[in-house]
């Protein structure tokens, strides 16, 4: 087969410069003289994907180029998966790159983009491919119009040039103050690349079951829900409101961004109120879905579109909600409970010109890679976070016997380091925001942004294991705020809902006391940055290239492991629990990392490694916190992050 190094290049070059077709010339000679019907024995499916998508290209069906493309379009989507599934029919990586540099000259960017990422990422074709950081592939999702701006004018005049990118908005606007959240280019990579990694229109015929995808879905967002609101709460702000259909949208939103083809996003005004979207739904609609989603909560169970009755109240009750909500071609009955979610993105996408009078392209909201930067993303999401609570606090609390780990004690629980906060600077390439227009030599552009980092700290805990025999611990760490932005302290029921997920990790404990140091770079909620796409193209170059670190970027990104905290230390719970690994633990294989990023992201085409529900122990209300106090494998102790206002 292919050699790595040889694949990676390929995609390198597929995805450098797409918007203009400059071809690398390797891939030049492959799009000229391919035809991807002419040899169907390359295809698992004897060539039907390749003939389908071949036909609509000769009917003219398909989306030109140089056109903005949204996933929540249903035709664009439609598209983009028509090349999806002919990459994953192909048997070899010959077949799969031919493909790609034909149909990178036939069909739109945006649908070419997202079908190559999806489907390096899931067809096995792409295994130890590392796919370059999407901030520099298309900026345009990533940055604002007023860096785009700079960067043609330094091309047109043949200047390089290093420009600053400052968060949206002005000072007068409280909610600038964690826009270094929402327009994280770490983050926002997570979040498109968790939707890449579990796309709502997956199904099972494309390669296997996603392990509890709904799930997932709940559990991805709920972080990214109590991350922003423990940010908020660093910056003097109180926690996000939910958003509600029939009442003012409070806040009001100017992107500053801007297509590369199709003009600027549409901006809202502040206090609008929902209204019908052309097209898409009525605010009616999305109120009965909600209504026909909390009765199957109330009533504990969903009903399946042959109505066969689906029992929620269960740990993997959860799951089915997620599908459901989301939702995904997963949900056993979209005709009636509708698709809560993506409606909402679509909704809240198009409430600047609701009818079409304007003929205004698709919202921030209506793409996973800007749709963080509204405000209303976290006002969207914990609405659905807040439904989710209630189906999670409709179960049974756990009693002891749930908790307990029989002959498992902490004795100690600390932090060894300091848990610090700072900015600091870091460069990506904007070259790809230009094009490379023939003749003129390629200047070095980059955007420099402020992102927030911390010291490398790590977690001690002393062990002991009164079993006389070796067991296998999982530990679960979270971090949780103790007051809320009124200095009113959260009692443990309120406060659990609210704790961020540090990391989750599997270890062996011996007969005795165990001293187990677990360093905070090693979290399985985070990943590190990945190599830029021009240290890709000189690794791939080189001939040696072999990166598994890099392979998945779904995930936290490491430095915002810890939220900004406050110059004189703001006070979190921190919380470890040690339960039963020998239970718990999917795999025999204790002291894998599954992948690095698991907590979030699951383990890549495997499993999820953790038997037990998403945010266990405190994702049930807890009534009376004796049950807590009284289990010795779990421990609570308080610490404070700080803030270092010098930019590093
Ligand atoms: Cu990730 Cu709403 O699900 O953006």
């Amino acid at each position: 087969e292919t050699p790595l190094p040889k694949r990676q290049q390929d995609v390198n070059h597929l995805l450098w410069n797409v918007y203009d077709h400059h071809h690398f010339d390797d891939l030049k000679g492959y799009a000229a003289s391919f035809d991807p019907v002419a040899d169907k024995s390359q295809y698992k499916d004897g060539g039907e994907a390749a003939e389908h998508l071949v036909q609509e290209y000769k009917d003219h069906r398909l989306l030109e180029q140089h056109h903005w493309f949204s996933l929540f379009n249903e035709r664009q989507r439609e598209e983009a998966l028509m090349l999806f599934d002919v990459f994953m029919q192909c048997k070899t990586w010959d077949c799969a790159v031919h493909n790609a540099a034909y149909w990178r000259e036939h069909m739109n960017e945006g649908e070419f983009v997202y079908a190559l990422y999806t489907a390096v990422i899931h067809s096995d074709l792409g295994h130890g491919i590392v796919l370059p950081p999407l901030y520099e592939v298309t900026p345009h999702m990533f940055t604002n119009s007023e860096i785009i701006q700079k960067a043609y004018t330094a091309k047109m005049t043949n200047q390089p040039g290093k420009f600053e990118m400052e968060f949206t908005g002005t000072k007068k606007n409280k909610e600038q103050r964690v826009a270094y959240f929402g327009e994280d280019i770490g983050m926002n990579l997570h979040h498109v690349t968790w939707h890449m990694d579990y796309p709502f229109w997956w199904e099972d015929k494309y390669g296997g079951h996603l392990d509890r995808k709904g799930e997932l879905f709940f559990w991805v967002h709920h972080q990214l829900t109590v991350r922003f609101d423990s940010e908020r709460l660093s910056n003097h702000l109180d926690m996000v409101d939910e958003l509600q259909w029939e009442k003012p949208v409070e806040e009001g939103f100017a992107p500053h961004t801007i297509y590369k083809y199709g003009g600027e996003f549409p901006a809202r005004p502040d206090h609008i109120h929902f209204e019908d979207v052309d097209g898409v739904a009525r605010v009616r609609d999305m109120v009965i879905t909600e209504s026909r989603i909390r009765d199957a909560i109330a009533h504990g169970y969903i009903t399946g579109k042959d109505g066969k009755v689906i029992d929620i109240m269960n740990d993997q009750g959860v799951d089915k909600l997620g599908d459901i909500i989301e939702s995904s071609m997963y949900s056993p009955n979209v005709q009636y409970y509708g698709a809560l979610h993506n409606m909402a993105h679509i909704m809240l996408g198009r409430q600047g010109d609701p009818h079409g009078k304007y003929n205004m392209p698709p919202g921030v909201m209506e793409h996973f890679e800007t749709a963080t930067r509204d405000p209303t993303f976290f006002r969207l999401h914990k609405y659905m976070d807040n439904i989710f609570k209630e189906h999670k606090y409709s179960l049974p609390p756990y009693t002891h016997e749930d908790l307990d780990f029989p002959g498992v004690n902490i004795d100690s629980l600390s932090i060894e380091g300091e848990l610090k906060t700072f900015f600091e600077d870091y460069e990506f390439d904007l070259r790809n925001a230009v094009d490379s227009a023939e003749g003129i030599a390629m200047v070095e552009l980059k955007a420099n942004v402020h992102r927030l980092n911390h010291n490398d700290f790590s977690y001690v805990a002393d062990v002991n294991n009164n079993n006389g025999n070796e067991v296998v611990g999982t530990f679960r760490l979270y971090l949780c705020p103790e007051y809320d932005n009124n200095h009113e302290q959260f009692d443990f029921n309120n406060g659990s809902w609210h704790c961020i997920e540090m990391d989750k990790f599997w270890k062996k404990l011996a007969p005795g006391g165990n001293h187990v140091v677990r360093k905070s770079s090693d979290s399985a909620v985070t990943v590190p940055d990945v190599p830029s796409l021009q240290s890709l193209m000189d690794a791939a170059d080189s001939g040696s290239f072999s990166m598994p670190e890099y392979e998945r970027a779904c995930g936290i990104p490491n430095r915002m492991l810890l939220p900004k905290g406050k110059k004189d230390g703001m006070e979190f719970a921190l919380i470890l629990a040690v339960t039963d690994g020998g239970y718990d633990l999917t795999h025999p294989d204790v002291e894998s990392e599954h992948g690095g990023t698991h907590a979030h992201c699951g383990a890549h085409g495997e499993i999820y490694p953790d038997k037990r529900p998403m945010g266990f122990p405190l994702d049930r209300r807890i009534p009376d916190r004796r049950v807590f106090d009284e289990t010795t494998n779990f421990k609570l102790t308080h610490v404070k992050v700080y803030h270092d206002d010098h930019h590093h």
